[in-house]
């Protein structure tokens, strides 16, 4: 069986964005599905890893392909770097091109010419069909063959009129998100060094126990990726598997990177329930809907929540405008974030909320109205606010609707590394005016409630 070697190149240490490193949960599933294939999978994460273009130069040679994944922004030109280094070093390597950024933005990366095959969505039995291919013989350039593999686009090398000129064609094989997560082994976290990820200040864990979201959010590309469905593993698998990982790995929390872990406030209680007849207290982060957070409060009292470790519940809040909230199909009201963030807090939990400032429509009065619900919020014990500008992500339907198809719009990859909604995109300057007053209410908040603004504001573009 052969080596496929999975370099994970998102960097947020790099970028500012966290003061520690996460574990690459991409490739870590996609190295697990590997390895259960008998084949043996080598993870290079830059984050963790200075001497990883040596490492990768090394390990590309004789691998069956070499796999890359990273989202939308800067961490595209790690994996830039890394296919420049696999195309000079390992001659003849395929590069399969998956994860966030690949599964939206398909059509460019394909049509540059810088992967043989992009994967899009779940890749667990993509990447072993393709590593079995190569292990066959066949080629990762042979249409007829990779045409039988789900999930996959790819060009036959002929030309199209796409957009504004000739590109190369790009094909794509059925798409399929619907697998059974249960039938998926358990994420092999030995296939990286666990540790090398904990910091002096937090000894952080990544988990994931459910995958998609239901919710048609126009500003959010998990419609496009889970095309609005919900999977999720079993309450007792969960339990088992957090247990088994506070005891092995002594974590000081465990971050559930579910798209929304509360879709269904059945199972969060049964996994409450769970853990509380198991005697567990293991201190857990993870996102909710600040509606989920009401629906769950009828029936379970949220300190049980907090009893058995739930301590920081992040709430993608976005505005603190109906109008906006009915304009970006957020499914939910001002007054469900304001009860969540109430409830959470009377429970002991923090609110990590997240907000979007500058968005497309987004009126003076709009805006006045989420920066006065800041302001209510940020006297809760326990509020914390986070703030983006706009930013438009590949394949949204707001993104559509401001440039057409993603696929016509000709972007390239490096133009996409340049997306960050932190430190204001040439993509999208907004409304440099609006977001300029923004940021000195925000400026003010920060000086009233300093522990409330967890992260440094987001910056304007430069001129
Ligand atoms: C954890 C997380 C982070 C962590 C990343 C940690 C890390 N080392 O990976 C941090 C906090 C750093 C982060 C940052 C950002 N994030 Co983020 N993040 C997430 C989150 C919560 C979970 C991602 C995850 O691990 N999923 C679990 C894994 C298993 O799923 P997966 O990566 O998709 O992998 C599967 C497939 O894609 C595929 N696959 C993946 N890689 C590969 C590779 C190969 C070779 C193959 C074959 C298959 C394959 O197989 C896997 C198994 O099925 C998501 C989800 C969400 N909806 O909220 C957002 C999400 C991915 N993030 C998002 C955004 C917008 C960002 C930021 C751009 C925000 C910003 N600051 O502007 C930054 C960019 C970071 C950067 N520097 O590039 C968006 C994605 C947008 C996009 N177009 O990429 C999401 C979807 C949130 C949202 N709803 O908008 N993020």
């Amino acid at each position: 069986m052969g080596k496929i070697v999975l370099f994970a190149g998102v960097d947020p240490l790099a970028t500012g964005e966290s003061d520690y490193a996460w574990h690459p949960l991409s490739v870590l599933t996609v190295g697990t599905a590997l390895k259960a294939a008998g084949h043996e999978p080598v993870v290079i994460d830059c984050q963790i890893d200075a001497g990883w273009r040596q490492r990768l130069r090394e390990q590309a040679q004789g691998a069956l392909y070499v796999g890359v994944t990273c989202m939308t922004g800067p961490s595209i030109g790690n994996v830039l770097e890394a296919i420049d280094i696999v195309r000079a070093h390992a001659i003849g390597v395929p590069v399969v091109w998956g994860g966030y950024h690949a599964s939206l933005a398909y059509g460019g990366i394909v049509g540059e010419g810088l992967a043989e095959v992009v994967v899009r969505g779940p890749g667990e039995a993509a990447a072993v069909a393709l590593a079995e291919l190569a292990q066959s013989g066949g080629s990762l350039t042979d249409t007829q063959a990779l045409g039988r593999i789900p999930n996959l686009a790819f060009t036959d090398g002929r030309s199209e009129l796409r957009g504004t000129g000739l590109r190369p064609r790009v094909l794509t094989t059925a798409y399929g998100f619907a697998v059974d997560p249960d039938t998926l082994p358990a994420t092999d976290y030995s296939l990286v060094p666990v540790e090398a990820y904990y910091t002096e200040e937090v000894r952080d864990l990544s988990y994931i126990s459910s995958f998609g979201c239901p919710h048609p959010c126009t500003f959010c590309s998990e419609p496009q990726t889970s095309l609005r469905r919900w999977k999720a593993l079993g309450a007792e698998r969960v339990v088992t598997e957090l247990e088994a990982l506070w005891k092995r790995y002594t974590p000081d929390q465990i971050s559930l990177l579910d798209p929304n872990f509360s879709t269904n406030t059945a199972r969060v209680i049964e996994i409450v329930e769970l853990m509380e007849r198991r005697g567990l207290c293991i201190q857990l982060r993870a996102n909710m809907r600040a509606k989920d957070v009401v629906a769950l409060a009828r029936h379970i009292d949220l300190a049980r929540l907090r009893d058995v470790g739930f301590s920081a519940i992040f709430v993608g809040c976005e505005s603190g405008s109906d109008r906006m909230l009915k304009l970006m199909r957020k499914q939910a009201t001002v007054k469900d974030t304001v009860d969540g963030c109430r409830m959470l807090s009377a429970a002991g939990i923090v609110q990590l909320t997240s907000w979007i400032h500058d968005l497309p429509e987004e009126s003076e009065e709009d805006s006045a109205l989420t920066l006065r619900l800041l302001q209510d919020l940020a006297r809760l014990p326990h509020n914390q606010q986070k703030h983006h500008f706009f930013t438009p992500f590949p394949a949204t339907e707001m993104y559509e609707a401001l440039f057409g198809a993603t696929e016509d719009d000709g972007r390239t990859q490096r133009q996409w590394a340049q997306s960050d909604t932190y430190a204001a995109s040439p993509l999208w300057a907004g409304r440099p005016d609006f977001r300029r007053r923004v940021l000195e209410e925000l400026e003010d908040l920060q000086r009233e409630h300093p522990a409330v603004l967890v992260r440094s504001l987001p910056r304007l573009a430069a001129h």
